[in-house]
């Protein structure tokens, strides 16, 4: 074939087929320079494929807040579950986590145990993990850390079972001021930075650290105030919420000593596991 020297349909193939090259020499530059780009931005250069160990779904309060950090930021991630054993998670737990505890994060060589550490950890590289606004991310980071550390009347007497509904026998003093305290603290950001998620617009790492309490208030019917159960609800209609709801529902492992504390905290009305 002499594309040059032939007549006028042959110069227009020709042409067609330089135009298609041309396009392609200058395009491809263009989309893997923006792709590249966008990457770079969103500090996703390294791309980590993360491996997350967790216990089951039902029950690990702890487990589900990175592991909602990762998923509702749709951050690529393994997830290795680790059913809790009858007698302790310590000697199963110390294959893979220096405290024997879950949630623990393994990137590489790097070993990362502790949900807040964790978090973290997955912030330095994503930093869309906290409010972007100083004062959002400073009240953010206050309200997680008072998550993390306290709170142990709901812990006891509201152990987290996705699966089941429980009608409280009483609310004690104690669990009353956590409730107090928790819905205080989720109006306050709800008014302050405007909602529907705690610190604004977005959903961010303290929602993850709020996530169980969710799950909680739906188990237990927690008294909570009509701002504080809108915005509980919030979380519950997260797409990475259902999606860990569901797996929950579908487990069929049983620890019997956290299904005790469940039951023996109120009336079983209703269990919708598997
Ligand atoms: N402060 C830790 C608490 C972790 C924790 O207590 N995890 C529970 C599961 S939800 C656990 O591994 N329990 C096993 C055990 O204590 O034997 C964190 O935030 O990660």
């Amino acid at each position: 074939m002499e594309p040059q020297s032939a007549g006028r349909s042959g110069l227009s193939t020709y042409t067609k087929s330089q135009g298609f090259y041309l396009g392609f020499f200058i395009s491809a530059p263009i989309f893997l320079h923006s792709y590249f780009a966008k990457r770079y931005l969103d500090n996703d250069w390294e791309s980590p494929m993360y491996t997350l160990h967790i216990a089951n779904k039902n029950y690990s309060s702890w487990s589900l807040r990175p592991w909602l950090v990762l998923a509702a930021f749709d951050i690529p991630f393994t997830e290795k579950i680790h059913p809790f054993p009858e007698n302790g998670a310590w000697d199963l737990y110390r294959a893979f986590s220096p405290n024997g505890k879950v949630p623990c994060l393994q990137d590489g060589d790097c070993v990362i145990w502790d949900s807040l550490a964790i978090v973290e950890y997955l912030a330095e590289q994503h930093p869309q993990v906290w409010p972007s606004d100083k004062a959002a991310r400073a009240w953010a980071r206050s309200a997680a850390a008072e998550m993390h550390s306290g709170f142990q009347a709901l812990r006891n007497n509201c152990g987290m079972s996705c699966g089941v509904r429980i009608e409280l026998h009483s609310i004690s003093p104690a669990l009353q001021k956590d409730l107090t305290r928790i819905d205080e603290l989720w109006c306050e950001g709800l008014q302050k930075f405007g909602g529907p998620f705690l610190a604004g617009e977005k959903f961010s790492a303290i929602d993850a650290f709020f996530a169980p309490v969710a799950f909680r208030a739906q188990t237990y019917q927690l008294p909570f105030s009509k701002a504080a159960n809108e915005y509980a609800q919030t979380l519950l209609a997260m797409p990475a919420m259902k999606r860990w709801y569901e797996a929950a529902l579908l487990e069929t492992w049983r620890e019997p000593a956290h299904d005790q504390e469940v039951f023996d905290a109120g009336k079983l009305i209703a269990d919708l596991r598997n």
